[in-house]
């Protein structure tokens, strides 16, 4: 699906909307000022990125507009910013680059998943997280939007007439999707899970039968010739190895397991997108934080073939 030369468009997407903790819109600007855009070009890609990459700040909505949606915090924000970044996706997979989007909340993928739709009907998602952020808004607790993004986009009840997500229609049919890493899942969550046939691996299937068979299960079920987008939210990763981020759980992916899932997916030739998400450099030490940036970088380049190419 990639044009020759390679290429990349990198979003930086400075976004923390979609959820309460301040810092991870400080993400993207620190992961590119750790190197990241030299890194890609260093392995051979050319680099489509502009340095002045939006805020968002222009698209916050009247104090108003964001009152009227009940639990949901930050609607209509989230709304705006979300169909802003699907543009951006949807312009970079369009012209056969690669479209790496660096969050900010994972709310972002209504985004980037939207945008990668819009060009390729047929998207597989594979969802790496600790959390499987398929709550709607009939069953969040927290009303935090970045708990939601999988309901939106597969158009779930509850998330018809959301004010703001017009823009957003049904796009990620229930089978399009596979889950890797799961272990922080609501009890609403498993159910919808369960009803819906989900394709879920917990951190339990990984253990159970290691991560190069679990990666195959997951391509294979979403088909040789599907194109692949890759929403890792590093809080997917352990937290001794991804410390710097907002809503840490123990007994997660080891630093191989989260880079080997990036170089096989890679490997497969399918891949049109990848989000990096939820790095939070304003989040524990400095040496924590430098330890996440470097991981952030190193996934990003494994989903770019750093150790294949
Ligand atoms: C919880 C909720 C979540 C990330 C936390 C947590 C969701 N299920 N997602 N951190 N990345 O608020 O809905
Ligand atoms: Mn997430
Ligand atoms: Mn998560
Ligand atoms: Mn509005």
């Amino acid at each position: 699906f990639l044009k020759s030369p390679l290429t990349v468009g990198i979003i930086g997407a400075a976004f923390s909307g979609g959820q309460p903790r301040g810092g991870v819109e400080q993400g993207p600007a620190r992961l590119v000022e750790h190197g990241l855009i030299d890194q890609i070009k260093s392995l051979g890609w050319n680099v489509d990125f502009d340095e002045k990459f939006p805020t968002y700040e222009n698209l916050k909505p009247e104090a108003e507009e964001d009152r009227v949606h009940g639990i949901l915090k930050n609607v209509a924000h989230v709304a705006h910013v979300t169909k802003s970044v699907a543009e951006s996706v949807e312009k970079v997979v369009k012209s056969g680059a690669l479209a790496l989007t660096l969050g900010g909340d994972h709310s972002l993928a209504m985004g980037t998943v939207g945008g990668s739709a819009r060009v390729h009907k047929n998207v597989g998602v594979i969802w790496v997280d600790a959390h499987a952020d398929i709550n709607t808004p009939l069953t969040t607790d927290t009303g935090n939007l970045h708990g939601c993004p999988v309901s939106f986009l597969m158009g779930l009840k509850g998330t018809e007439n959301i004010r703001g997500f017009e823009w957003l229609p049904p796009c990620l049919p229930k089978n399009r999707i596979v889950y890797i890493g799961l272990r922080d899942v609501d009890a609403p969550e498993k159910r919808i899970l369960k009803e819906n046939n989900i394709k879920a691996f917990s951190m339990h299937d990984v253990d159970k039968h290691g991560i190069g068979t679990i990666v195959q299960k997951a391509i294979d079920y979403l088909g040789a010739d599907s194109p692949i987008h890759l929403s890792f939210d590093v809080d997917a990763l352990d937290p001794t190895v991804a410390p710097a981020t907002g809503t840490p759980v123990r007994g997660g992916l080891t630093f191989r397991e989260g880079h080997y899932i990036c170089e096989a997916l890679f490997e497969t030739g399918n891949l049109v997108a990848v989000d990096i998400m939820e790095v939070n450099p304003l989040l524990g030490e400095q040496t924590y934080v430098m330890q996440t940036l470097q991981i952030g970088c190193s996934l990003a380049r494994a989903a770019m073939g750093e150790t294949l190419l």
